[in-house]
């Protein structure tokens, strides 16, 4: 749950199976699930089951224990899905295209060439 009495958010309703989910990954404090709408051919978004932190910037300040174990999370989703290589993003903020405000990473790979940054 939320601090301060808050709606629980999209992903905590996932993490307690209110809203179903494709899960391919579960830990102690972090989920990991299949986007509903893909941008890649693996496209798993990782965060934590509690909404404690809206942005990777307040996680990483709050609990960077927490971030590293968001980041192994997504190794082994990319081990298990897209050959153990894979592109980690956070939007931080609307304008960034962040809609939910929950800390999460998407985890992307299986074939990135024409999205490719570099
Ligand atoms: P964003 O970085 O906040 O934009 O990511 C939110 C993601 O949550 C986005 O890619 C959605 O497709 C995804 N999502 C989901 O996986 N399952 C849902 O039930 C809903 C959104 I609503």
């Amino acid at each position: 749950m939320s601090d301060s009495g808050a709606r629980p958010s999209l992903f905590e309703r996932i993490a307690t199976r209110e809203i179903p989910a494709r899960i391919v990954l579960e830990t102690e404090r972090v989920i990991a699930f299949h986007d509903i709408a893909p941008k890649a051919p693996v496209h798993v978004v990782v965060t934590p089951k509690a909404g404690d932190y809206r942005d990777v910037v307040e996680l990483a300040a709050g609990d960077p224990g927490l971030l590293a174990e968001l980041v192994a999370a997504a190794h082994e989703v990319a081990d298990s899905l897209a050959d153990g290589q894979f592109r980690l993003v956070f939007n931080t903020g609307p304008d960034a295209g962040q809609t939910v405000f929950h800390v999460h990473a998407h985890v992307l790979g299986g074939g990135l060439e024409e999205t490719s940054l570099g």
